[in-house]
């Protein structure tokens, strides 16, 4: 079992970075969380001459494709062809340098895919499971969780998922609705038998404790770590990985028809594809990156992915037998836009392909500012205004500024050849054993995952430079002094060239043009860190801006767009009116019992998002309700409140609390509840009829 990572001599590294869904854009959410840590690591190792090798792909499976497809009334396959291509080619102009970016509908993943899983049958590691799951007959098919909606046992939303509650946020099964509906046929489903395949989780307890909990203890980031542990400690259940589905890698059994692999079991396993369609590209070897004890396998990903990559998948390659685990999961918090979550459905976004479109050749400008504010150990949030000043007064005041007079000067003074140096000063030789320091000391920032930090240590770099430049004035001291300004360019030119191999795995584009301008050959990581990259009498070539201003128009525009959508969702909510339900009779109505109660405390239910606990007065007696509207209102702000009680409601157990009764409120703009209340305070228990 690998354990410590400094106590292997490491000889390959396999990166990994989540594969999207092909379902919609890549935004600025997803490359902050996941690709572009993952591709300044990657970029990092292969300047460190390291074997390395950068997978990703597209997640093509899974039931929201589906969905979508029904939606557009076109096929999955369709869904994904379009949005695969879109990703790809996103990914691919702003420089993610992938290996090889794959797809799960390629025929060499559902042909790994299925060899795992037969594998782990073979083995006996899968159990065999009958249970009984809705059948929607209209349609001659299983459902997913995602195919079923009803109403909430918790807070009585009426469109609660299979899985989830979108209003409390409670997860659920599909036999807790009530009034379950199909949502293919509109029906209500049927319980019917069905047979699926179980991986038994609680069996690699013992084998996650002692690799996570105690080998990884010190080395993974303490979200992840913590994640993992309280996943551990409740307690781990067997997890079915097969689907009644049509869309999907087909179960490789002769008695499993209409049977696909669960997502989240094909999807990671798509890693190993991705390696080895590259491996059929480049003629290397694929099995070493994935089950030699010598190479180290890194995931990049976002928090909610962390389960599957730490406890799921690592008990599949754990079962299969022949595999290593990852070394590290360093996972991502969540970027927020504009101090709002990010959200595709409200078009809540800064989308990859519209960026590149608009900012054309600034990718190293979002790369940096990314990078920067990336949600390493907490949800940051990314604003325009943040964007353009780390632009203007970053990478264009300190990095171009440094770089544009460096190169300038050299021009003006000395015909654009690096002048030699006459005698180095005791400033000049603090600059140069600085510079010494910042291979290794980026270097060290990178392998322990801390990309904000190595981006500063970089600019750091820059920075010296900058300063080093202004306090030397060798524009003031040209006509007395030549032989000390030659000096004096010659340590700018050096930290330029060391600049150029420095900035590489976050500026790829910057490092380029950098090398270019210098008329240098791309340079490996280890030969940073001297100021003898340029030899005398070198010729470089011509000063280009490396980095422009961003005016406040160009912000401007970015913000409009936004909340102009933002406007446009809201208009659109306020206008959708619901449907109305079907007649009943009177009698119908009068079993309900409803009565003006009074809240007389009110506290959140630890743990839930939406839920209050309510002590009510209802003039007979004192009862608890759980009722879904922390959303909406504070615990502090209620109590004294009127409200209108539905007491005959059975009584029902609410995360462990007895919940005896439902108050009634109505639903306004972007699902906000408001109490129905009376217009005068009544005495408590009066009917309403
Ligand atoms: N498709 C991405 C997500 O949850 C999911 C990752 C799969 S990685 C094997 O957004
Ligand atoms: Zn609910």
């Amino acid at each position: 079992m690998s354990s410590s990572v400094t106590s292997k001599n490491i000889k390959r590294y396999t990166v990994t970075s989540a594969l999207p869904y092909a379902n919609g854009p890549v935004h600025i959410g997803h490359l902050a969380g996941v690709y572009v840590p993952a591709d300044i690591y990657a970029r990092f190792l292969r300047l460190k001459n390291r074997d390395v090798v950068f997978i990703g792909g597209s997640d093509e499976h899974g039931v929201p494709i589906t969905i979508k497809a029904r939606h557009e009334n076109t096929t999955p396959q369709a869904v994904v062809d379009r949005f695969h291509e879109m990703i790809k080619d996103s990914f691919e102009k702003f420089g993610i340098s992938f290996d090889v970016y794959s797809r799960t509908s390629a025929p060499i993943h559902h042909e790994t895919a299925a060899a795992f899983f037969r594998k782990l049958l073979e083995k006996g590691k899968l159990k065999e499971k009958e249970n009984e799951q809705f059948f929607d007959e209209a349609n001659q098919q299983f459902l997913a969780d995602r195919y079923i909606t009803g109403t909430c046992p918790h807070c009585n939303h009426d469109k609660a998922y299979g899985d989830q509650c979108e209003n409390c946020g409670t997860s659920l099964s599909p036999a807790e609705l009530i009034n379950p509906q199909s949502v293919l046929s509109g029906h209500k489903p049927v319980m019917r038998k069905t047979k699926h395949w179980y991986l038994p989780l609680q069996d690699y307890e013992d084998m996650l404790k002692e690799w996570i909990l105690e080998g990884h203890k010190h080395d993974w980031k303490s979200n992840v770590y913590g994640q993992c542990k309280s996943w551990i400690d409740q307690g781990l259940q067997p997890r079915a990985v097969t689907r009644d589905l049509d869309w999907g890698v087909k179960v490789p059994l002769d008695d499993a028809p209409g049977k696909v692999l669960y997502v989240w079991f094909d999807a990671p396993i798509g890693y190993i594809s991705a390696t080895r369609e590259w491996s059929e590209k480049s003629g290397k070897d694929w099995e070493p990156y994935w089950k030699d004890e010598q190479s180290k396998l890194v995931h990049f990903i976002g928090k909610d992915n962390i389960v599957f990559h730490c406890i799921i998948f690592p008990s599949m390659l754990h079962a299969e037998g022949s595999y290593i685990l990852p070394e590290n999961v360093p996972a991502n918090e969540f970027l927020n836009l504009e101090g709002d979550k990010i959200s595709t459905s409200r078009n809540w976004a800064v989308w990859l392909h519209e960026y590149l479109e608009e900012f054309p050749g600034k990718q190293d400008v979002l790369r940096y500012v990314l990078c920067a504010a990336a949600p390493e150990t907490k949800d940051n949030d990314f604003t325009w205004k943040d964007f353009q000043s780390r632009n203007n007064s970053e990478l264009v005041a300190i990095f171009g500024n440094f770089v544009n007079r460096t190169l300038v000067l050299t021009h003006k003074y000395f015909d654009g050849k690096v002048p030699a140096v006459d005698n180095l000063t005791d400033s000049d030789n603090q600059v140069l054993e600085q510079i010494a320091r910042y291979p290794q000391t980026i270097a060290r920032s990178l392998e322990n995952y801390r990309f904000r930090e190595s981006l500063s240590e970089m600019m750091g770099l820059a920075r010296l430079g900058n300063k080093y430049l202004t306090d030397s004035e060798p524009w003031k001291i040209f006509k007395q002094q030549p032989e000390r300004v030659k000096t004096i360019l010659n340590v700018c030119l050096q930290i330029c060239a060391n600049l150029a191999v420095l900035s590489g795995p976050f500026l790829p584009f910057t490092s380029q043009k950098l090398f270019k301008m210098l008329n240098l050959e791309t340079l490996l990581w280890d030969q940073a860190g001297t100021g003898d990259l340029l030899a005398a009498g070198h010729a470089i070539n011509k000063a280009e801006l490396l980095f422009e201003k961003i005016d406040d128009a160009q912000i401007k525009a970015q913000t409009d767009k936004l909340y102009s959508t933002r406007i446009a969702n809201e208009e659109q909510q306020q206008e959708a009116v619901e449907p109305l339900k079907e007649d009943i009779t009177f009698e119908d109505f009068a079993k309900l019992d409803l009565r003006t109660a009074t809240i007389v405390h009110a506290e959140k239910v630890p743990k839930t998002k939406k839920l209050l606990k309510l002590t009510l007065e209802t003039g007979n007696d004192q009862r608890t309700v759980v009722s879904g509207i922390a959303g909406s209102y504070n615990p502090e702000d209620i109590t004294g409140r009127q409200v209108i009680l539905l007491a005959n409601l059975k009584p029902k157990k609410i995360k462990g609390i007895e919940s005896h009764g439902m108050i009634l409120m109505a639903t306004g703009n972007k699902g906000k509840l408001s109490f129905v209340q009376p217009d005068d305070k009544l005495p408590d228990g009066g009917v309403v009829s």
